[in-house]
């Protein structure tokens, strides 16, 4: 057996990298060929690659490394829980304490009467819970025909069939067989790529009211509930004009129709409130988290569950349940994890300091060539790609050609910028400092000028 230690030369570890391990979201037999950069620790918001790089993060690894890197408190945290009480589960009329405490703790945090947790490991499986309680809840109120769950195109919910099903990633459902029956798409409140000549205000409500054309088209009956998340992430992080949620909220009010914020990114601080419904203004029946719960630090993902559904269904016994559903140790890293944000008002710092100063810093990048828009909430921000600002045009090159380019510049430059298609993401962790920000932003204006050079080299600075 070969041991693997951060020592073994970086190729090596490639090598075996690509002998072995299959990645998500990856053409294996190009990384295989290309070799998987390699991460071996991490401290605030930086990573150090193995070949001693110190690399800005700025998606908060996958949008989860809220509270930063290196809180020995977490590590603290896991390993007196792991000496206690490593494992045990909730089922069979079952508990303990980590999974009581956290999901009091929950509800308190939660807004409104959000004072129910079932727990998972992921946003996926969280997700699934999701599509089975809201089927469940309708069919124990005698309306089992309220069956179909409306989401949006372009929305990500995760990568298991049910909730990759609700998800509205085209290449996804060309894989293996999704969407699952009873899952119905609408379009997204993407006003930069999809307004055409209308308002914001005006395109974000005829979005909206496409919510209410989709339940009286398949039947008010027939509808159980609408997943959205409250600003979508990991569609490229669009922001919907500020019509689409009000409107959005009166169509489910009107049709009796549960909402459930997916707040896996949202939640935890990264809209500058403790969750994106708040920042919103929107009321949901049930929110889905994850990632910044523990911050990353452990795999735990959860359902807030409101009364009046939590009462319903537990009216019935519900068949469902993961082993993992409340483990110990992750339940008491994440309360840890909750603890810091609160003992070190993270979130309210991020709102009254670090949030300004972002979004000071990211209208800047509006300025640059390739840019037509700078938006952010909290701190999650995109920038759209154009070879026009004034038409808000798309490159005449595949989608994702030109931010493809850019973010292999940022990756080059040592800071952690994603692409969707051709929009520049951002989502740091909630502890960066100003200074960082300032490198941040310093680090992306050259990387775009990089950009820019090379796609005017390859001829591809042009629209379509
Ligand atoms: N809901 C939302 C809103 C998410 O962003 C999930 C659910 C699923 O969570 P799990 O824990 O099952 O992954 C997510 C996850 C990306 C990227 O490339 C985004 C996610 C996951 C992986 C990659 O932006 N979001």
């Amino acid at each position: 057996m070969t041991v693997i230690t951060n020592h073994l030369p970086t190729e090596e570890l490639q090598a075996l990298d690509a002998a072995h391990h299959m990645h998500p979201f990856t053409t294996g037999s190009e990384l295989a060929s290309k070799g998987a950069r390699v991460i071996a620790r991490a401290e605030g918001v930086w990573l150090t690659d193995s070949e001693g790089n110190r690399i800005l993060d700025a998606m908060a690894g996958l949008w989860c490394v809220n509270i930063g890197y290196g809180r020995k408190e977490l590590a603290e945290a896991a390993a007196r829980q792991m000496t206690e009480l490593p494992y045990y589960n909730t089922f069979f009329q079952t508990t303990h304490v980590p999974a009581i405490a956290l999901a009091e703790r929950l509800a308190e945090l939660a807004p409104g009467d959000l004072n129910n947790v079932f727990f998972a490991s992921s946003g996926s499986e969280a997700n699934d819970t999701n599509i089975r309680m809201v089927r469940t809840y309708w069919a124990e109120k005698g309306k089992a025909s309220k069956k179909t769950i409306i989401a949006r195109w372009n929305g990500y919910h995760g990568s298991s069939v049910g909730s990759g099903s609700l998800g509205g990633m085209k290449g996804m459902h060309a894989q293996g067989g999704m969407p699952i029956p009873d899952v119905h798409h609408i379009n997204q409140p993407n006003w930069w790529a999809e307004g055409g000549d209308m308002t914001p205000e005006d395109f974000g409500r005829a979005r909206a009211q496409e919510l209410e054309a989709a339940i009286l088209g398949l039947g008010e009956d027939t509808v159980a509930a609408f997943i959205a998340e409250p600003v979508q992430g990991a569609g490229g992080v669009i922001v919907p004009p500020d019509s689409y949620w009000p409107e959005i909220q009166r169509i489910c009010d009107k049709y009796e129709i549960l909402l459930i914020a997916d707040e896996v990114i949202t939640g935890f601080g990264r809209t500058g409130t403790w969750f994106g419904c708040q920042t919103m203004g929107i009321r949901p029946h049930i929110m889905t988290i994850a990632k910044g719960l523990s911050s990353g630090y452990q795999p735990i993902g959860a359902s807030i569950v409101c009364d009046e559904v939590a009462s319903v269904i537990a009216g019935t016994e519900f068949n469902h349940g993961y082993t993992y559903s409340g483990h110990p140790v992750a339940c008491a890293v994440a309360l840890e994890n909750l603890r810091l944000l609160e003992d070190e008002d993270i979130v309210t710092r991020v709102h009254n300091e670090t949030m300004p100063y972002l979004h000071t810093r990211w209208a800047e990048m509006a300025d640059h060539p390739l840019v037509g828009e700078a938006t952010i909430v909290g701190l999650m921000g995109s920038l759209a790609l154009t070879p026009d600002k004034a038409r808000r045009a798309a490159f005449a090159s595949d989608a994702g050609t030109v931010g493809f380019i850019c973010r292999e510049r940022c990756f080059a430059n040592n800071l952690i910028m994603r692409h969707v298609g051709d929009r520049m993401i951002i989502s740091p962790p909630l502890v960066i400092s100003k200074a960082e920000i300032d490198t941040l932003i310093d680090r992306a204006w050259l990387s775009l000028n990089e950009g820019l050079a090379a796609i005017k080299a390859q001829g591809l600075y042009v629209a379509a």
